[in-house]
């Protein structure tokens, strides 16, 4: 067939499609064809970080622990992922040592193109930036630092099952990120980073395997009004992946809660991926210009709760990764 007609016929297809589905995510033009973007279902991430809630704060040791590790590893699995556990030793600032684990949840791993999406599971042990100081040895909910970025990613895995993409994703939950020094122990001596994101920093010095293009972390991307600012590592390491996503959000429809400034610069899970296993990671983190804290009114308290999350923050997010995944 004469290729004009069959690029006009794909397109006319495409945007009947479009009208009549409704539950689409949009087209998007790349040139060749017209690729149809399925939808993230914000309301199916948001059931996700309400049932990792509801087993309790996922401390390290904790029973919540545990049943949320089996939750997790049980949600990739029914969606056809390859999942395993990676156990780790891990000690805490204050030589308290605890055993956990990542969970690795591999969609079509025998593809050779593919992008690792990654984040953290495990809640912080203490609410230290609570405005109640009697709350500051309490654990934190974790709906935002935490549930959130999991919510995204097996939503994200429940689209790749049912609409075949062409490229391969690994989802890496990293354990141990957020138990890092915290405000009310002024008697450490040391280096405070890394006592943070002990999970990646493990997964990067044993990784399952590291040929991504590149890698997306997630930290809080469910808060109320959050908005994504570059943050300065990853425009050190992957800027060009930092360009990529930011695109994607644009033609997403999303440019307003990614603009294009620069947020802060943040030790994070995509540190290690950037500096021991190579592989150039950006983090997708809020930056809240106009409150007392860049990662807004929640941030480590007990306020950090399933209430406080907004479904529009996850879908701007979740459907922004589905544009890049089903647009490379
Ligand atoms: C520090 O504030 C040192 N790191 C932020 C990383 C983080 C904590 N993400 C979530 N909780
Ligand atoms: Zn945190």
């Amino acid at each position: 067939m004469n290729k004009i007609i069959y690029t006009i016929l794909c397109s006319a297809v495409a945007c009947c499609l479009a009208s009549c589905g409704g539950k689409k995510g949009g087209g998007e033009t790349t040139g060749k064809d017209t690729v149809q973007v399925p939808a993230f279902n914000a309301d199916s991430a948001m059931a996700s970080i309400e049932t990792q809630c509801a087993f309790g704060p996922r401390t390290l040791g904790s029973k919540a622990h545990e049943d949320c590790a089996q939750y997790i590893e049980e949600a990739f699995t029914a969606l056809g992922c390859e999942v395993s556990r990676q156990e780790a030793d891990f000690t805490l600032y204050n030589g308290q040592r605890f055993h956990g684990c990542n969970i690795i949840a591999s969609y079509k791993p025998d593809l050779e193109e593919r992008i690792l999406i990654c984040t953290h599971w495990d809640s912080r042990p203490w609410a230290d930036n609570d405005p109640d100081p009697a709350n500051h040895h309490s654990p934190v909910p974790a709906a935002n630092d935490g549930a959130s970025g999991v919510g995204v990613m097996i939503e994200i895995a429940r689209v790749l099952s049912q609409n075949t993409p062409s490229i391969g994703v690994d989802f890496v939950c990293f354990d141990a990120e957020d138990a890092g020094l915290p405000e009310w122990d002024t008697t450490f001596r040391g280096d405070e980073q890394s006592t943070w994101c002990l999970g990646s920093q493990y997964w990067a010095t044993h990784p399952h395997r590291t040929d991504f293009r590149f890698g997306i972390l997630l930290d809080m991307v469910g808060g109320k009004g959050a908005t994504f600012y570059k943050e300065l590592f990853s425009q050190r390491y992957a800027d060009s992946v930092v360009t990529l996503v930011w695109a994607a959000a644009k033609s997403a429809g999303y440019s307003s809660l990614f603009p294009d400034e620069n947020g802060g610069a943040i030790t994070d899970d995509h540190l290690p991926l950037n500096l021991i296993a190579d592989i150039p990671t950006i983090d997708i983190i809020p930056y809240y210009p106009t409150q007392e804290h860049s990662f807004g009114p929640t941030w480590h308290t007990l306020s950090d709760n399933p209430q406080n999350i907004d479904p529009n923050t996850l879908k701007a997010v979740g459907q922004t990764l589905l544009q890049l995944i089903y647009t490379y």
